[in-house]
């Protein structure tokens, strides 16, 4: 069986979920979903990452010792998933001892290598990144990122030899198109290594300084720094390079958002090269989502909470309108106002109106039975062949992170069978007694319904599986309602006559503003 392995960044405990960190995890859900409905046997690393300065000071503002802090914002991540609807997931935290066990072995592995050393060094420090920026990376004197003025800072500490490694980082990422994706952010990765402005990383920090960290194996008087502790959770949660699953799933896919592409486009794969052991296979990124243009972030105090408009509006409504929204890479303004025109037009008039005459003229017409079909007519092989292009672009691109575009092709297909109702109009036939093309216009119908039930999995499994069991089928949410959804592409049929259905049905139900 093929595996799949993705990972999701390893979030800040310093505040409360939102909507960004929802998304990038309602991402990875929906990738191992995909890939078990294509029979692979996958599963996704999220966590939380918790040493640091940024969580001392976050710890302090709020009273708490670090520990006490760190465990209860943790909870609330791991907590948070499950209630949307996010499964197949092993959560990982930085100050776990197995973890810490392995960014101490990594750490050694690299020095004894040669690839770190101990020198004077003065920089720009920046608290919010929690690194130091050299003079060119900054701009009119500030963090590009947080807008502040960092502080000069010099000390002793311990340097990983990153810059002999930028050359090749270069090659590769030239010789590899596809490893950084979208395109866009492969030219910003190379356009960081061509800019010249990458120095040697500075991996430790003072323990006069901070001692929330895990301990350089090779001198305590200092910790790690933040990236390359939490970096590592990507392999520590596979056991380490000499774990079991290492061997079954590495190397894997990452996603993050634009933010923190330098680490996971430059540090990352120069760590792994350092440690001899295989890159990523690619890593994707995603835009911000904003809030009235500008980036929902804690630190601007403008952020959604997912837990409320899942509340709100239900579980599936919100996960299909983040997917539907964002197209991969580039940014997306969160509206309620648009959500709302989302639910109505694409879940409520759609999907969920053809649902609900279907299944109420099967129960008037066969008294729910999923009728025999007799032989179709050309009319019944446009939507069957419709029905096998829809589902053969919605599975790749949903494979290619392209959700957005997916969605769009599955409710071409959506919106074919409603105009199919119109045009076949069922009434009439059962007025007229054509009971043999009146089954095969049912038949056809519902065998596409449970084809669109099926494909819906990934993005919304609570709504998949109340559609399946309308449509007699067992499924739930954990399991892949198909052993291979490669098998229902090409081969229409799947529902068997003589299933017994639901009389009716109103899974998605127009909001009222
Ligand atoms: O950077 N839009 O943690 P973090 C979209 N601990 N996604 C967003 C977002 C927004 N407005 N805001 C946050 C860290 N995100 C490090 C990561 S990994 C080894 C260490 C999501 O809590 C998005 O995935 O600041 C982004 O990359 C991540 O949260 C940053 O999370």
């Amino acid at each position: 069986m093929e595996s799949y392995y993705v990972t999701t960044p390893i979030y800040y405990v310093n505040a409360r979920p939102h909507l960004g960190h929802a998304y990038s995890t309602l991402v990875a859900d929906s990738l191992v979903r995909m890939h078990r409905l294509l029979g692979e046997e996958a599963f996704f690393v999220t966590g939380s990452d918790e040493h640091g300065d940024k969580i001392v000071q976050a710890a302090e503002k709020n009273k708490l010792q670090v520990k006490d802090f760190v465990d209860g914002i943790s909870s609330q991540f791991r907590e948070l998933w499950p209630r949307l609807g996010i499964d197949g997931f092993r959560f990982s935290r930085t100050t776990d001892p197995a973890h810490e066990k392995i960014v101490q072995e990594m750490l050694q592995k690299v020095y004894d290598a040669g690839d770190i050393y101990f020198g004077e060094f003065s920089g720009h420090y920046c608290y919010g990144c929690e690194r130091f920026y050299t003079e060119k990376e900054l701009e009119d004197g500030c963090c590009p990122q947080h807008k502040t003025r960092p502080e000069l800072i010099s000390e002793k500490n311990y340097f990983f030899r990153m810059s002999k490694y930028l050359p090749w980082l270069k090659e590769y990422l030239l010789e590899h198109p596809d490893f950084i994706r979208p395109e866009r952010y492969r030219s910003e990765a190379l356009g960081m290594l061509e800019a010249g402005a990458l120095e040697d990383l500075c991996i430790s920090r003072p323990k006069s300084r901070l001692t929330w960290g895990i301990d350089l194996p090779f001198d305590s008087n200092y910790v790690c720094y933040v990236w390359f502790d939490a970096l590592l959770t990507y392999i520590s949660a596979l056991g380490g390079p000499a774990g079991q699953d290492f061997a079954r799933y590495w190397p894997g896919e990452h996603l993050v958002a634009k933010d923190i592409l330098k680490p996971h486009a430059i540090f990352w794969p120069v760590m792994l090269k350092s440690l001899g052991l295989p890159l990523y296979r690619h890593l994707n990124v995603h835009g911000y989502w904003l809030s009235k243009d500008t980036k929902m972030s804690k630190s601007l105090g403008n952020i959604v909470e997912p837990q409320a408009m899942m509340e709100k509006y239900g579980q599936d409504a919100f996960r299909y309108y983040l997917f539907r929204e964002m197209h991969f890479g580039s940014d997306a303004n969160f509206s309620e106002d648009a959500m709302i025109v989302r639910i109505n037009s694409d879940l409520a008039n759609d999907l969920g109106n053809l649902f609900s005459r279907v299944l109420s003229m099967t129960a008037k017409y066969f008294s729910s039975i999923v009728p025999k079909p007799a032989s179709k007519l050309e009319q019944d092989k446009n939507i069957v062949d419709l029905c096998e292009h829809a589902m053969q672009n919605y599975v790749q691109l949903m494979h290619a992170i392209r959700s957005a575009e997916a969605l769009e092709a599955l409710w071409e297909l959506i919106r074919a069978l409603n105009k199919y109702v119109d045009s076949e109009a069922p009434w009439a036939l059962f007025k007229a007694q054509e009971t043999e093309r009146l089954a095969t216009v049912m038949y056809v119908l519902l065998a596409c319904m449970r084809k669109i039930a099926i494909c819906l999995w990934p993005v919304m499994p609570k709504a998949s599986v109340l559609m399946l069991s309308q449509l007699g089928q067992e499924a739930d949410e954990q399991t892949a309602p198909v052993a291979n959804i490669r098998n229902e592409i090409s081969c229409f049929g799947g529902l068997e006559a003589g299933t017994k259905l639901a009389e009716k049905s109103n899974i998605f139900p127009r909001i009222q503003r």
